[in-house]
């Protein structure tokens, strides 16, 4: 069923504590932790709990919770004193998605260039 946890999800066992992750936020729909092979000094990624294999599906099925990736985006940005910094979500293998559960990544800390590779 649409959202139900995924048995062979990577993001979905750190959602469920079976595979270690250093949080920075959780709310009851979402968990923020930092990126295992990070691009910038603040490099973390924001995701549902619920299992949705990207953005595009997750904001068609529960733009609410579409909507707490921003402001978790937004919340850790603070939390972590960005000036600036970027949200991004690959879609697709041809933008570089690897992971298919949906996620943010909120990169900051650094320059970042324009347009992204
Ligand atoms: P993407 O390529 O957009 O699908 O981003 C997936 C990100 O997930 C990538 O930047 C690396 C990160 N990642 C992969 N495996 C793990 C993991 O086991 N733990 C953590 N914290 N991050 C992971």
């Amino acid at each position: 069923m649409a959202g139900e946890p995924q048995d062979d999800c990577l993001f979905c066992k750190i959602v469920a504590g079976q595979i270690p992750a250093t949080v920075v936020r959780e709310t009851e729909t979402t968990v923020a932790f930092r990126d295992i092979n990070p691009q910038a000094p603040t490099h973390v990624l924001i995701i549902p709990r619920a299992h949705y294999p990207d953005i595009a599906t997750l904001g068609a099925a529960e733009p609410g919770i579409a909507a707490d990736l921003l402001r978790e985006a937004g919340e850790v940005a603070g939390e972590e004193k960005l000036e600036s910094y970027r949200v991004v979500f690959n879609t697709g293998s041809g933008a570089g998605q690897t992971v298919f559960h949906a996620h943010a990544h909120l990169l900051g800390g650094r320059g970042l260039e324009w347009p992204p590779g």
